[in-house]
This record gives C-alpha cells, structure tokens and sequence, in this order.
C-alpha cells in the first residue's frame, strides 16, 4: 500500500431518540468520516469515534482533525505499508489520542483486506459468519418509559439489554427490570459515575443478577475497581480505563476487571484491539464490542473485529434503524433475531453511499501526497 490522499469529513447527523449518559445527553453526533486512497485507487474507510465534546474521554472531533492533519497523515502519505499492523508502529512515539490513531488505521484495514480479496472479519482472523448484539439504552424519564424500550428491543430480540446507570437512577431501576424480565440478559453501564465511597451502594446491584456492571468507577482508575470487585458478586467490565494491551494485562493482574469492553477506537485501532483481544484469550477473560453511537464505516469495523473467537458475549453494535433515519451505508446494519450477518464481500463489505454523506457534511478537507 501507499496512501496518496486523505480526505477528512465532518459529518452531523440527528440521532432518532437522544441518548443520555451519566455524563451528558446526544441528540446528535458529530464525528469525523476519513477516506483514503491507495495508489492503485483502491478507497478505504475510516470514523472516528471521538464525541463533540471530551465527556467520555479527553479526545474530541477537534482534536482528531488536529491531530490527523498536524501529525498522522503526514506519518502515512506516500509511505510503503505491506500490513497494516505496521501502522500502530508508525504511530507509536505519538503518546495517547487514540482515536485519531484509528481513524487512518482502520481506513488502511479496509484497504488491505480488499487488496487481498479478503472481507475484513477474514483479515482480522474472524471466523463468525454471524455476530450476537445487544443493545445500550440510555437514561430515561421514567421507569415506565425504560421498561416499555426494553419490551420493546426484548421482542425485536436482542439478546442483551444494557441499561445507563448513575446515581438516583440505579438500584430501583435494576431491580423492576429484573422483577419485570427474570429471563433477559441485563446490565447496567455507569460511565464513572460513583467513587468507593458508593460500595455498599452498589453492592445492592449483586441481588439482580446482572450479566456485569461496566466502568462503576473513574476512567483512568484500575486500583479502586479492584477493592470494589471483592466485595462484589456482580462482575466489573472495565470500559473507559482500558487505552491499552499494557492496560488491560494490569488490569487483569489486578482483578479489576472480569470482562473486558474493547472499543476499536479508545485503544488506537484495529491491530490493538486484536492484541487486547488475543490476551484476553489466553487469560480466560471474555470480550466484546462496546458501542460509539457509530455511523455505517465504525459499526461496519465493529462487527468485523467482533467475528474473532473471544468476542463470546454480545456486544452493542445494535441495527443502523436504533440510531439514524438513514445511516451511510448500504446495505444499512440489520438485526435479525438479535444476530448480525457478517458481509463477505472484500474490506468492511458495505458501500459507503457518498450522496448520503454529502448531506450530512459540514466540512471537508484533502490531504494529497
Ligand atoms: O459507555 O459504552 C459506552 C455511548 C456513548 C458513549 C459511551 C458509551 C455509549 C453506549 C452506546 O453505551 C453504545 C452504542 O449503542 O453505540
Ligand atoms: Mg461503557
């Protein structure tokens, strides 16, 4: 490969329903669509998963674009790459900002695995033909209106419910979806939103029998989830602390998380979540795909990365309809009976549908060799 243009994309698009975290409320997103080409012309897609706003991590659209324009894309232009592992690399005496990392390497995947003939699951080494998915549902006005959601993506079938959590909106929620649906999968996700001055708190959550509890504690801790995971019967799924294969093998060592949530774009890219993955593997620690409300090109990396044999339990890459009138891609991501189909076709195997995209672009910019 030799990547002679770049092409970054801001692109805005309504979400059908806001979702809320315990951080703060999207009603739309704002993300970074990339597009490179090889020198043979082959084009391969990349999004950045980084929010408007540095809420869930420190990175944002801005910074992306910053960090893209400034120092990634110069690394990458015009230079012979034979895998794109060589990528992480390339970017390694850069610190952090990873979601700018695998922005350019993930659009670098895609064009390999087309120039081998391959469909990205295969490069990546997946062998599912068919993913499982659950669905993350946010902060709701009401109790009613979160049960009446989750009927609802129960019926579609779904086969895990996740459900955002902060306090005030914990412990009487967990516990009338248990009673309301013994038999479903449940989660809760609290993006950080308690201290271990919360642990007696939060034990109450072990009486619902909850599939895990994701990132109860702050982002960047691995220590005080330790202390937390011994006192609790309900396992810890770190989400936001884990940047790293480095993070993850101390995390692990530590008991601070049973589970991990591997999302593409927090830990730098593709070849990096396949590191996490593999030693997750050797470790007996499962895995799945978290979920960036990503457009078609993210989710299209997600269900790819999520056919390796690890990913054992479903991860949040729900149908294209959950999040957009109409998403950029075609085919748009469907869900049936709670599976993905993963495309065969060579790269992320859908087609990224450029006049869509025209309509949700802000600005855009070329990047030539
Ligand atoms: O913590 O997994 C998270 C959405 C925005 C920011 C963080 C998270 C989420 C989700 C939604 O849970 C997952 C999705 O449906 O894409
Ligand atoms: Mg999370």
């Amino acid at each position: 490969m030799n990547i002679q243009s770049i092409t970054i994309r801001h692109l805005q698009m309504d979400l059908l329903a806001p979702f809320t975290t315990s951080f703060g409320t999207f009603d739309s997103r704002d993300f970074l669509l990339l597009e490179a080409r090889d020198k043979d012309g082959t084009v391969g897609w990349g999004e950045s998963v980084a929010f408007h706003s540095p809420w869930y991590n420190e990175e944002t659209l801005e910074t992306n674009w910053h960090m893209l324009e400034q120092f990634l894309i110069p690394l990458v232009l015009n230079r012979d790459i034979d895998h794109p592992d060589e990528v992480n690399d390339l970017f390694q005496h850069i610190r952090r900002n990873n979601m700018a990392k695998s922005t350019i390497e993930g659009a670098i995947w895609d064009i390999y695995a087309q120039q081998t003939n391959q469909s990205l699951a295969q490069a990546l080494g997946g062998t599912k033909q068919t993913i499982d998915v659950g669905i993350s549902i946010g902060i709701q006005p009401s109790i009613e209106k979160l049960v009446d959601l989750v009927r609802g993506y129960v019926e579609e079938g779904y086969k895990r419910i996740k459900v955002k959590i902060k306090p005030g909106w914990d412990i009487d929620v967990m516990r009338t979806l248990r009673e309301t649906f013994p038999d479903v999968a449940i989660m809760a996700d609290a993006n950080s939103a308690y201290t271990l001055d919360d642990i007696e708190h939060l034990k109450q959550l072990d009486a619902f029998d909850l599939t895990m509890v994701e990132q109860p504690l702050a982002s960047d801790d691995i220590i005080d989830h330790a202390t937390l995971q011994r006192e609790m019967t309900t396992p810890i799924c770190l989400d936001e602390s884990i940047h790293s294969l480095e993070d993850a093998r101390k995390a692990i060592a530590l008991g601070s998380t049973k589970i991990i949530n591997i999302k593409i774009g927090r830990v730098g890219g593709l070849t990096e979540a396949k590191k996490i993955h593999d030693y997750c593997l050797a470790h007996d620690v499962p895995v799945w795909c978290g979920g960036m409300l990503e457009s078609g090109v993210g989710r299209a990396h997600n269900i790819a990365l999520t056919t390796l044999e690890n990913f054992t339990m479903p991860g949040d890459t729900a149908a294209s309809n959950r999040y957009w009138a109409r998403d950029i891609i075609d085919p748009e991501v469907t869900v049936d009976n709670g599976v993905i189909h993963v495309p065969d076709k060579p790269g992320i195997g859908y087609e990224v549908n450029r006049d869509v995209v025209e309509r949700y672009t802000v600005a855009q910019k070329t990047y030539e060799a």
